[in-house]
Order: structure tokens, then sequence, then C-alpha cells
């Protein structure tokens, strides 16, 4: 049994979702939450807008509005973008709630009381225009590492080295655009040193399993060796910590808590609030039943994150929890790189972006929405930065899913509408075999696979079979139950992208078996039992391929499955609690002879180049 508690990075409430964030930790995380439901798995999902930080502040002051308001309007235009986005969040909170401030206020006591904190009194820069301390991104300089001219008060985005703002050269406040002075503060540090060798045992341990890029950066860090690092700032929108225990109330004035340090704590806040409310709801779930998504050592967390986050996750938030006591830390930070648009960086202010909300304001059709997640799918900056271009959404869409996935499921589906009185044909006496060989197959894989390669196993198979199966279908059989396997262990090894590829490789096989059988002959000679045996696995392949993209393409799965009047499984949110294993049961063929088929509609249909051509004339 596995408990799978998953959350995204937390997106600022400060401006629309963009296709960069969905490939990066959005769109791998609902895949992979999805398809673990469906393996059985006790999944919740869980993720937040994150309402704090300087670079609200700075939005409002764009905007020429308040914090408030920004985050109320960009909280609620995510949420419901990512909502149409199919996103299957068991849980989608906000940093601003009450019980996140009163959570992260906790952890700052508690870390206090243990000794985990202390307070220095340091220089800070401090704008005389403004009035004002000037945390993080309020000042830019030169990176003090690599000289980069752009680097903010806190990171610097060209090397990623993540600094204490004194060092930054030639500082410019962004408020006033002058040079800001140096003055006093009194702030709260995370002793992180004391955790350097217990969080390099931990990196250690996680070496095999994690990505190698995280990796990487998580020793590059502990290398440095960990210093400590102020979580608290001056300023007025954040969770303020005037009324914390333990510290003096004049020193604790118009100070917050650094917004990392709080957001961090976002997941396991946003785990309590649904707990809270899902406990009213009378399904069974108790409102303490957060703990166990916490506190359990066979709670596996897996933090999905975009690579600028990586320090964050893998050594703040660890060092967080252990000094706090008694929670799991991640399992596993399958941080992805970047994604560029048509061969450039995103950026909103050169309008080089394309938010969610356009592309659904654009297209709104579910279909257009599943081609998205197909496509990004698709190319998914797992291992190094990748490039989305509209031309692609065109050929992944027109020649993949509506020529191979769409093709296969549409000619299979008018064949039996046509021929077949409009149901599933049954499976001739003399096929009755065929639900054995392939349990055979799918237990000969089982047994092997630790010991032979695939090609070894099949070999086995086919020799064993030989008599008993034609050749078609033993192809036909094999392709699923081997791609079945090698989607399963792409995704618990987290290539989302490679499982996805496979997926669609096994619409492949099914067309070519379409084509190898040739029904349109069988039907025309008298051996109309080919021709139903045929038809029987094709609409057998049809539910398969249903529920193995319904992690990917969830829209469309669910538009198969009600082809057959079937019961809709997608993966949904389900509360943390497992359903069965679909995808263990997928061996059985479903679709009884004699079901009804509804009439099949048009999955997805040819994007033409005019609709691609507009979108790319708008970019720049
Ligand atoms: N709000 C997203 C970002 O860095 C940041 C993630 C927080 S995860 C706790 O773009
Ligand atoms: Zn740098």
């Amino acid at each position: 049994m596995n408990r799978i508690l998953i959350t995204s990075a937390l997106p600022y409430a400060n401006g629309n979702i963009h296709l960069g964030h969905l490939a990066g930790a959005y769109l791998p995380a609902d895949i992979y939450a999805r398809f673990m439901r469906l393996m059985g798995e006790e999944v919740l999902y869980i993720c937040a807008s994150d309402e704090h930080g300087v670079a609200i502040n700075i939005s409002a002051e764009n905007e020429n509005t308040t914090p408030k308001q920004i985050i109320d309007k960009y909280h609620k235009a995510n949420l419901e973008a990512f909502a149409k986005f199919g996103m299957s969040f068991d849980f989608y909170s906000r940093t601003s709630n009450k019980m996140h401030h009163a959570n992260a206020l906790d952890f700052f006591e508690t870390l206090l009381k243990k000794g985990y904190l202390v307070e220095k009194t340091t220089e800070q820069f401090y704008d005389k225009q403004a009035s004002m301390f000037l945390p993080d991104r309020y000042v830019e300089g030169i990176c003090p590492e690599c000289g980069y001219d752009k680097a903010r008060g806190d990171q610097c985005d060209k090397c990623g080295a993540y600094y204490d703002q004194i060092n930054l050269k030639n500082p410019v406040s962004v408020v006033s655009n002058t040079t800001p002075i140096v003055r006093e503060t009194t702030h709260w540090y995370l002793r992180l040193s004391i955790f350097q060798e217990f969080l390099e045992a931990y990196i250690d341990s996680c070496s095999e399993a994690w990505k190698d890029n995280v990796i990487q950066q998580a020793k590059g860090w502990l290398k440095m060796g960990l210093e400590d690092r102020a979580i608290t700032r001056d300023l007025t929108w954040g969770v303020s910590i005037e009324n914390a225990k333990g510290i003096d109330k004049d020193k604790a004035k118009g100070k917050v808590l650094y917004v990392w340090f709080d957001a961090v704590l976002g997941y396991i806040t946003a785990t309590m609030e649904w707990a809270k409310i899902t406990s009213e709801k009378g399904i069974g779930i108790n409102k303490n039943d957060w703990e166990k998504w916490w506190k359990d050592e066979n709670t596996k967390h897996i933090a999905f994150i975009g690579k600028d986050n990586i320090v964050f996750h893998s050594i703040m938030l660890p060092a967080i929890e252990m000094a706090y006591g008694n929670f799991v830390m991640p399992h596993n930070i399958p941080a992805n790189e970047f994604l560029n648009l048509e061969g450039q960086k995103f950026s909103k202010s050169r309008n080089w972006s394309i938010d969610l909300q356009d592309f659904i304001a654009d297209f709104n059709t579910t279909q257009a929405v599943d081609s998205l997640r197909y496509t990004l799918g698709t190319i998914l900056p797992e291992n190094k930065d990748a490039d989305f271009t509209w031309k692609d959404f065109q050929s992944k869409t027109n020649n993949e899913l509506a020529a191979i996935l769409g093709n296969f499921i549409n000619r299979t589906l008018q064949f039996a509408k046509k021929n077949m009185d409009g149901k599933v044909p049954p499976l001739p006496e003399k096929y009755a075999k065929l639900q054995d060989i392939l349990n055979d197959i799918v237990q000969c894989y089982s047994v092997y696979k630790k010991e032979k390669s695939v090609e070894e196993i099949k070999n086995e198979c086919e020799t064993a079979l030989s008599t008993e199966i034609s050749k078609n279908d033993f192809a036909l059989f094999w392709s699923f139950v081997s791609g079945i396997n090698k989607i399963i262990e792409s995704y618990k090894k987290f290539r989302i992208k490679e499982a996805i590829a496979e997926t669609m490789n096994l619409a492949r096989a099914a067309n070519k078996y379409f084509n190898d059988e040739e029904p349109w002959k069988t039907i025309k000679t008298d051996n109309i039992d080919a021709c139903n045996k045929t038809i029987y696995l094709c609409c057998q392949a049809v539910y398969t391929l249903s529920i193995l993209f319904a992690p990917i393409i969830p829209y469309t799965s669910y538009k198969i499955q009600d082809f057959f009047g079937a019961n809709t499984i997608r993966g949904s949110a389900n509360n943390g609690l497992k359903t069965i294993n679909y995808i263990k049961d997928l061996s059985n063929f479903k679709l009884a002879s004699g079901t009804e088929i509804i009439k099949p509609i048009i999955l997805f249909s040819q994007i033409e180049d005019k609709i691609i051509e507009e979108q790319i004339s708008k970019l720049g």
C-alpha cells in the first residue's frame, strides 16, 4: 500500500498561470496523481495560492491597488483556469487564510522555543526616499557569485545563488530607483547550519531515486556549507509576527515571516483545512486525518516544482520539518527545467507568453484543453529545457490525437455501428480462450520481468502460445501487456513524458491491429467469426485506451467511456480515499458482448493552419 501526498508549487497570486508553469509543476503532478489513483493508491493532491511576499506588493503597486485585491483577483482567476484545465486537486487553498497564519506562526514559535531560531541585528538596505527596508525583490544588483546584473535581493535568476542581500553589488531600489543606504534591523534567523549533517545524510539517501538535477543542486548547497537564513522581513504584507510568543513586541513590530518560510508550510495548512472541511461532509474523513498525510512514515510526499524552487524544497522544508519534529520529509522532488515558447523565454513584459486564461478564452473546448495537455505532456522539460511551438500543438493534435487515437476509436465504433447492430459483437466460441491467453501473457510477464529482458519474455510467450493464437492477436496482446508494464514503470520513476509516449504507442498498436486484420474484408467473406473477434478485441482496446489516456486527456477519456455508457473513470480527486486498481484490472475484457454503442462523435478535429498563424501573430 502506498499513501501518496502530492503537492505542486504554490503559484503566486499576482499573475495568471502560463504554459510554462503548467509544464513545470502542474500538469505532470496532475497526470501522476490521476494515474496513481487509477492504480488504486491513496492519493491526496494539495495546492494553494501563494499570497505573500514582495512580488505581491510590487504587483499591487504596478496595478495601483492593494495586495488584498491582487490576491483575490488572481486566486480566483487561477482557480477557475486550473479547473478548466482539468486539474484534479483534492484541495486548493490560499495562504492568506487565517488558519495558515496561525499554523505558520505556530511553526515560528515552536522553532524559537526549541532553539532553532536566533535573533540578530544586522545591516540591511534601506530606501530613504520610500522610508522602507528593501527585502528581496525590492532591490536589484549584481550577483555576488556570477556577476549577473539583474540579480534579486535574495536569489540570482541566472546562476541560482541564494545569498544575503547585503552582498549584492551595486544595489538599486526597485521602489525609487535610487541607491539604498545600509541601516540596522532585527530579524530572526533559521539556524540551518545545525542541520548540515542531517541534510547530507537525507540527500545521500535520496540520490538514487531523485533526478540528477535535483540531487546536484542540493549537494551544491550542502557543499558550500549551510548558513543561518533570515526568516523574517520588514514588510506590512505577510504573516505578522507581532503577537508571536517568546519575542519582544517592540522588536517584532512591522515584521512578517519571509514568504518562503510560510509558503512551504502552506502545503501542510492546506491539508489541515482539507481535513477540517471534509470531515463535515460525512464521508469518513476525520479532522485529524491531515496528520496521517504528514506524520505517518508510510506517506510519500511528492513535491512537484520548477527548478528555481529546488533549494526551498530539498533544504529548507526538510530542515523546518526536522526542527519542528515528526514530519515526513519529501520522498521525491521531481523538479522540472523550464519551458520556452517558440524558441524564447516566457516573458509577460515582452508579451512572449501564453496565459492559460488566454488559451481557454481563445479555444474554449474540452478538445482543445486535452490537446494542450497532451502536447505539453509530450514535451515536459523533465531533463532539459523544452520548447512549446504552436506548430507542434497543431501537429500533435492532427497527426497523433486525431490520426492515431481518434481514428482508431472512430473506425472501430463506426464499424460496429454499421455492421454489428451498434453493439459490441459476440466473441465467437472458437476464440473463447483469448481471455485466458491474455491472462497467461500477463502472468508470464509479471513472473519474468525481473530476470529476463522484454525480448526474451516475448519470445518465450510467443513460442508457448504459437498454436493457440494468431500472429495479429498476439501482437496486440503483447503490445498492451508490455506497454502497460512500461507505462507503470515510467510513472513510478516520474518519467511522465515517456509514459505518455508509450500510451500513444498502444493506440498505434491498436490501429495497426485493425489494419492487419482487415475486418472490412472478413465481413464480406463467410469469415464472420474472425470479423466479430477483431471488432470485439478492438472495442476492448478502445476501452483500455480510455483508461490509460484518462490521466493525460481526461475530458476525451470521459467521452470515450460514454460511448459505451460505461462508468467514467478518470482518476479524479477522491479525498485521499482509494478505489480499485483499474490498471491491474485492464487485462480483463471489460466490455460485454451486446453492450450498446452510443453514436460516436469525432474526438479530435483537425486544427487548420489559420488558427495557428493567428496565435503566432499574437506573440511579441
Ligand atoms: N510561489 C512559485 C514560484 O517561485 C512559488 C512557489 C512556492 S512553493 C511553496 O514561482
Ligand atoms: Zn548569479
